[in-house]
């Protein structure tokens, strides 16, 4: 595959996805209690089922975190009646509301672990939550400065320490990084994973999208990557891969994007032209993966991939390191 051609690549990263038929899958009119809009959704499978944990914003334009259940994680939805996670009234960097959670299972710990955007006039910060059913939620607090949003836990430890992806602003700049902790309190070693590429459609941000997939190759990583254009900003999906053991290594990089707004709800909204993934399922029965996404920060979709496509589509990408 890696013998693939550019322009034999750029075909195979259009035909990556299919979106579903029924999408989007979550609207606010569908919704039990009044909502603006519901968007960026992390997902993870329990009992049986597939469970979202879906960014509800109100008519404030504060959002809130809460759970939609699904059998077959495309329809039947089954959302909690009132909100699951809302900010934490005795936290201040919480005033704002939560955002944009991703979900990872921490085998260790045998509980999922949620990072989400706590917001306040203090900047977004990441917090972290663990839960082991979804109405119990263990909180842990905020892990480092503001500005700091699009996090995810790995599921296990490397060397004895948890890693953590995440997007801090620096001096306007916006790239992916990645930190290391003993406790999942304390966090350094701090080193940049996925940089923005100039003149790229991800010349202007980039963030992780959902949470880090395990495959025996590496870790497939799905990226957002922003371009800026006279008429707004444009939010679309790349794809990178990093070393199994070694997570602070990016080994290839997508130079197409994979998913990016097309279906008229990912190009109007109230965001438009914004596709923003914050959670995958994979079956490894069918070979399927699915991806939960935000369109036009407005609705909750979801598009399929099937992991062996993905996989050799990355493995025909640019390698970046050694
Ligand atoms: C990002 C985040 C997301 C949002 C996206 C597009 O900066 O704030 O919550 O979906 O912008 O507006």
């Amino acid at each position: 595959m890696s013998a693939m051609s550019r322009i034999e690549r750029e075909k195979k990263a259009h035909e990556l996805f299919t979106r579903f038929e029924g999408n989007p899958i979550l609207t606010a009119d569908r919704w039990p209690y009044a909502a603006n809009a519901v968007f960026n959704p992390a997902a993870a499978q329990l009992d049986g089922e597939t469970l979202l944990l879906v960014r509800v914003e109100d008519m404030r334009g504060f959002s809130h975190l809460t759970v939609a259940r699904s059998p077959n994680g495309l329809t039947d939805w089954t959302v909690d009646r009132e909100p699951t996670l809302t900010a934490d009234p005795t936290s201040h960097e919480e005033r704002w509301g939560l955002e944009d959670p991703r979900i990872v299972w921490l085998e260790e710990q045998r509980q999922f672990a949620v990072t989400y955007v706590s917001f306040s006039e203090g900047g977004p910060i990441v917090s972290l939550a663990i839960t082991k059913n979804f109405h119990t939620f263990a909180r842990l607090g905020g892990l480092l400065p503001p500005e700091d949003k699009d996090a995810c836990l790995f599921p296990r430890r490397f060397g004895g320490r948890f890693a953590l992806i995440h997007r801090p602003i620096v001096r306007g700049e916006a790239h992916i990084w990645i930190s290391f902790s003993p406790d999942l309190k304390h966090w350094g070693d701090h080193q940049l994973l996925i940089p923005t590429r100039a003149a790229y459609w991800d010349c202007h941000r980039v963030g992780l999208a959902c949470q880090p997939i395990e495959t025996p190759e590496g870790w497939l990583i799905f990226y957002h990557g922003v371009r800026s254009t006279t008429a707004g900003q444009i939010y679309r999906t790349g794809l990178a891969l990093l070393d199994l053991n070694r997570p602070w290594k990016l080994l290839r990089r997508s130079d197409e994007w994979i998913l990016g707004p097309h279906a008229p709800y990912e190009r109007v909204g109230d965001v438009g032209d914004v596709v923003f993934p914050t959670g995958a399922t994979v079956d490894k029965q069918t070979d399927e993966l699915r991806l939960y996404y935000g369109a036009a920060d407005c609705t909750v979709a979801v598009a399929t991939a099937r992991m062996t496509d993905l996989f050799d589509y990355i493995s025909a990408s640019p390698q970046v390191d050694d």
